[in-house]
């Protein structure tokens, strides 16, 4: 296994770098997707503290299989394997081993640039699970490390160098489900709401997300205006969207119209419920009531399960 040895200025270089840093992290350009073929593109929004970027190194995920990265002109590509934690099926067969670790090397990239550096792959994780792209750039007198991962219920933009991530969605309906209990379907007028469910929290933790998939099957469009539930003190609908590479979530201005014959999801990384002064954090097994309330069809009363944050590490069974 190749190491990179650093400078001794490269302790100096990182201090100062932090200060920059704080302004735009290194992301993945697709936060949040479903189980399957992936591409991940890494951007890289600058360099260490002014100096061109000459390396990026990423350190694969476990559950990101038969990656392949791809090479870049004026780089040179080198890659890592390794032995996965365990076997993993891809189209059909056991694979156990393979790429770990990409490194793009010789390259110049200068601070004031941009640029993505793309492996493609097979996310094999279950629904909810965050993958962490561990990022190194090192320069000709230093580094910037994106190597902080946040911790179960820690907010990742509360850290300072946080490594790129994707979080896994929830299979699309029609997919079994691996997590628990399932909402019922239930139809309000035109609407089918169907998979809706509740994050487990943790502790402390001082507010949940909840998610639910809302298909429109009549002629005219109706709006989602309210949610509300007796488990927490103030309820909202949220939206989440990248702002200068940082994720940012904020209350949706007057609801979220579900055009006529179309269907809106609301899931991990995107729209979402956002439940506040909580009475106790809600627990995995729970399952709690919620009422949606929309413009044509009214309020809706669901019960939805309560399923665990990181999806199925096999100790729900
Ligand atoms: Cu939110």
């Amino acid at each position: 296994m190749r190491r990179f040895i650093l400078p001794l200025a490269a302790a100096c270089a990182l201090t100062a770098a932090s200060l920059v840093t704080a302004f735009a992290h290194s992301t993945l350009e697709s936060a949040e997707v479903p189980a399957g073929s992936y591409k991940a593109v890494v951007r890289i929004p600058h360099g260490c503290d002014g100096q061109a970027t000459n390396t990026v190194r990423i350190d694969l995920p476990e559950g990101f299989i038969g990656a392949k990265p791809m090479p870049k002109v004026g780089w040179q590509l080198a890659v890592e394997k390794g032995d996965y934690a365990k076997a993993y099926k891809l189209h059909g067969n056991d694979v156990s081993s393979g790429v770990k670790t990409v490194t793009w090397s010789g390259g110049d990239l200068p601070d004031d640039f941009y640029d993505e550096f793309v492996i493609s792959g097979t996310l094999s994780a279950e629904p909810g699970a965050r993958l962490a792209f561990v990022v190194t750039q090192l320069c000709k007198n230093g580094q910037v490390a994106w190597n902080e991962i946040a911790a179960e219920g820690q907010d990742p933009r509360s850290l300072e160098h946080p490594a790129p991530f994707v979080t896994i969605a929830a299979a699309s309906a029609g997919g079994h489900d691996h997590g628990g209990a399932a909402a019922d379907t239930v139809k309000a007028g035109d609407l089918t709401l169907s998979g809706g469910w509740l994050r487990a929290m943790l502790p402390g933790q001082p507010a949940g997300g909840g998610y639910i998939t809302i298909a429109n099957g009549g002629a005219a469009a109706d709006r989602l205006v309210a949610v509300s539930t007796p488990a927490a003190g103030k309820s909202e609908i949220h939206s989440m969207e990248m702002k200068d590479n940082v994720m940012v979530m904020r209350p949706v201005d007057g609801g979220v119209e579900i055009p006529a014959g179309q269907t809106v999801e609301l899931k991990p990384g995107g729209l979402h419920l956002m439940f506040m002064q909580v009475t106790e954090p809600f627990k995995e097994g729970q399952s709690l009531p919620v009422t949606l309330e929309f413009e044509k069809a009214g309020k809706v009363e669901l019960t939805l399960p309560v399923k665990s944050a990181t999806g199925g590490d096999g100790h729900q069974h």
